[in-house]
């Protein structure tokens, strides 16, 4: 990878609730896998939307309609182009990926039938699990998981063998958001492809380091949250192949994805509005782009290997204290280190840190599976964005002694 030129202390400019503190100390944010933080440019495109153009979009004729609906639009198509879809009407508007993976395991409810599998990963956040099993509820379809090694990577000779001419489906993530670990996402495509399997990739963890380019990938589905990546919460988006977002039905039914409706019979309406039932966060859509726009300026090269100069740069620092472990140790990861210190209640170093004004997340992280397969109740993650710095991982890495030293 090539040197960054990147600068760290201009970046942090941008945004403004890092020059806040907490518990009187200087805030450092390390939780960022769980939410990032907003710079300036997106909260001013929010601003701007409900300061001047503030309306519903594609049904009113008036011009505060027609900007916001032309604004939204663009968004969506910004959005394609970052992941490099075929088509705009690939990118369905959600609430997040959440929603994105409910939408497509619920349109699999008329597809899937008895007998049939599908194949999840052990890694996965609770979202790109329940919703399948609700589906296999439904339906008789068998849920079958595709095993991991100690240093939190996948199987894939084990994933081999799992596939066969039952399996309908396989949903993974792109990257762990309780590991960090980077899933060879192309070989697991291309192997479910030779079975005639779809498959759906929760890219929630990596839209914010990596960008995923769903064309070369030939993935059927990938969902992302757009507060991950510098976006507002309760937006995000789905891509889906054309091909079968017109097999799958309409999630919910009501206003704006509808072609006609009658008491008799109703027609749906094109992609992408089949799917995208009721007002939208139209807000939410057009900060999502501001979002992209703000990253792609920064550039995803700069981004990814300024945080692996910092994912680097911890592991050495935090492995200097006795009796840490780290969960998570494949060569392939994001920003993200989960640990724990032998003899130590996550929560309780999490709360230490807490008072010395560092955000971490402590516990299950959403992937109970994965603590179960270690045998811990859960981890501290400290997870680095691109405007963090290495002076804010030495707070941490002196926050952790402390509290090892208070608690043992
Ligand atoms: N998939 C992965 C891999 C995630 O990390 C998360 C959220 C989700 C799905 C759900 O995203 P949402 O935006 O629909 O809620 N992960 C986390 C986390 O790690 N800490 O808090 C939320």
């Amino acid at each position: 990878m090539e040197k960054t030129t990147f600068d760290p202390k201009t970046i942090r400019k941008d945004f403004p609730i890092l020059k806040r503190e907490v518990n009187g100390k200087p805030l450092v944010y390390f939780d960022n896998a769980a939410t990032s933080q907003t710079p300036q440019q997106v909260i001013d495109a929010i601003v701007d939307y409900y300061s001047n153009y503030n309306a519903n979009i594609h049904r009113g004729v008036h011009a505060l309609s027609q900007e916001a609906t032309d604004r939204y639009e663009q968004a969506r198509i910004k959005i394609q182009k970052h992941f490099n879809a075929a088509a705009s009407h690939e990118i369905i508007f959600t609430s997040g990926t959440t929603h994105g993976i409910n939408l497509v395991a619920n349109g699999f409810s008329s597809i899937v039938k008895a007998g049939d599998e599908l194949l999840v990963s052990a890694m996965e956040h609770h979202s790109n699990i329940v919703p399948w099993q609700m589906l296999c509820e439904r339906t008789g379809a068998v849920l079958k998981v595709i095993p991991m090694n100690q240093d939190g990577e996948l199987l894939l000779g084990e994933y081999r063998k799992l596939l066969s001419d039952r399996t309908k489906l396989v949903f993974c993530n792109h990257v762990s958001n309780a590991l960090g670990t980077v899933n060879p996402i192309k070989t697991i495509i291309d192997e479910a492809h030779k079975v005639g399997a779809a498959v759906l990739i929760d890219g929630a963890q990596a839209a914010p380091h990596i960008k995923a380019d769903v064309q070369a990938l030939e993935v059927d589905f990938y969902t992302v949250s757009a507060h991950k990546m510098c976006g507002p919460t309760g937006v995000g988006m789905l891509y889906g192949k054309e091909e079968w977002l017109n097999i799958l039905p309409p999630y919910q039914g009501g206003g704006e994805m509808i072609a006609e409706v009658t008491f008799e019979k109703t027609t749906y309406a094109e992609l992408p509005h089949k799917f995208e039932a009721g007002t939208p966060n139209i807000c939410g859509g057009i900060a999502f782009g501001a979002a992209l726009d703000y990253m792609n300026a920064i550039g995803f090269d700069g981004i990814a290997a300024y945080e692996h100069e910092l994912l680097i740069y911890a592991t050495e620092r935090l492995l200097t204290i006795e009796g840490l472990r780290i969960y998570g140790t494949s060569e392939n990861k994001t920003s993200v280190i989960s640990f724990n210190i032998e003899g130590i209640h996550p929560y309780d170093i999490g709360s230490i840190l807490d008072k010395l004004g560092i955000a971490v997340r402590t516990g299950h992280h959403c992937a109970q599976p994965i603590m179960d397969f270690y045998k811990i109740p859960g981890t501290v993650r400290a997870s680095f964005s691109f405007y963090n710095t290495k002076a804010e991982i030495d707070a941490l890495v002196e926050g952790v002694k402390r509290a090892k030293a208070m608690l043992i």
